[in-house]
């Protein structure tokens, strides 16, 4: 008896066929979506990354904002802050807001009121970490006196309170090529003023007096006062005196600050420098009037801001 086998080769060969191309199909559909998981993982931890980066980005710029808000509420700050120390705001593991002040020109905050200081900000959020600076100037406006080096001679300046004269001096000066005089005094009362722009001048605010005073054959009592005349207030004196040692000898900086206060507009000011013990003669150079840095605040120099490389 002849038997027909069930299935024939090419039968055999054809299922064969089909249950690979259905694996195939399987594997290959398989790898699609293993595929896709993976790419969605990879895209949502790109999406988190540059999440955090947009976030901690945003951070570290409002971290300046709060930085200068604590700077202006801080008017000794200057002695408070250490150049390049970072004062941390707020921190919990992977998150952190910090800044650092750093004098680039000498690397001391408190030695100078007028140096500018660069605002280091740094921010970290989660995993993302981001770093800035910018240059902050205070807000002084320069020397409120037109000729304070004297090297316009004295123009600006005028003799006040009875007989002396006003002389330019270039035998001795400070720096430069002159100073003022005032010699041949008859009374302790006379004086060398200038007058100040009354719109540099505001009532309530601190301005910083220096100046460098050279007598001859005495040590003088230096009184300098504003004379400030408004609306309401009529003329009132601010004032401070410094009694000078061997300045016979040397050029001796006297420093201090004057506080005017005053009601309703300011019409008139000037500065008056005279020697309260004697009548004997003094010179004056490198004199000048600023509105105090300190307590002026800070404000962010334009064209500075710039993202720091980061160490690691
Ligand atoms: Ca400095
Ligand atoms: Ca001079």
């Amino acid at each position: 008896m002849n038997h027909k086998p069930p299935f024939s080769r090419s039968a055999v060969r054809r299922r064969g066929g089909i249950y690979f191309a259905t694996m195939s199909a399987t594997v290959i559909v398989t790898l699609l979506a293993l595929t896709a998981i993976i790419v969605v993982r990879i895209q949502r931890r790109s999406t988190a990354a540059v999440a955090s980066a947009t976030t901690c980005r945003f951070t570290a710029q409002s971290i300046i904002d709060l930085a200068l808000h604590k700077l202006s509420e801080t008017p000794n700050w200057r002695t408070e802050y250490t150049s390049g120390s970072w004062v941390l705001v707020a921190g919990i593991p992977d998150n952190s807001w910090s800044y650092m002040l750093e004098d680039e020109k000498d690397g001391l905050l408190d030695n100078d009121p007028y140096d500018a200081v660069r605002l280091h900000v740094r921010a970290e959020v989660d995993g993302a970490l981001r770093l800035y600076s910018v240059l902050l100037r205070p807000k002084v406006t320069g020397n409120l006196l037109s000729n304070g080096d004297m090297e316009s001679g004295t123009v600006g300046w005028t003799e006040y309170g009875g007989s002396c004269q006003l002389i330019a001096c270039d035998s001795k000066t400070h720096t430069g090529k002159w100073s003022t005089g005032l010699v041949n005094r008859e009374s302790k009362e006379t004086a060398m003023i200038t007058y100040l722009s009354p719109d540099d001048i505001t009532s309530g605010a601190s301005y910083l007096c220096e100046m460098w005073i050279i007598s001859e054959k005495h040590d003088p009592d230096i009184r300098v006062e504003l004379v400030v005349t408004s609306t309401l207030s009529g003329t009132k004196t601010f004032e401070f005196i410094k009694p000078l040692h061997e300045a016979d000898k040397f050029w001796i900086k006297i420093s201090d600050t004057l506080k005017p206060v005053c009601d309703g507009s300011i019409t008139s000011a000037y500065l008056k420098i005279r020697d309260k013990k004697s009548d004997m003669d003094y010179y004056v150079d490198d004199a000048s009037i600023k509105l105090d840095a300190d307590l002026a605040g800070l404000s962010i120099v334009t064209g500075t801001f710039r993202q720091e490389i980061l160490d690691n």
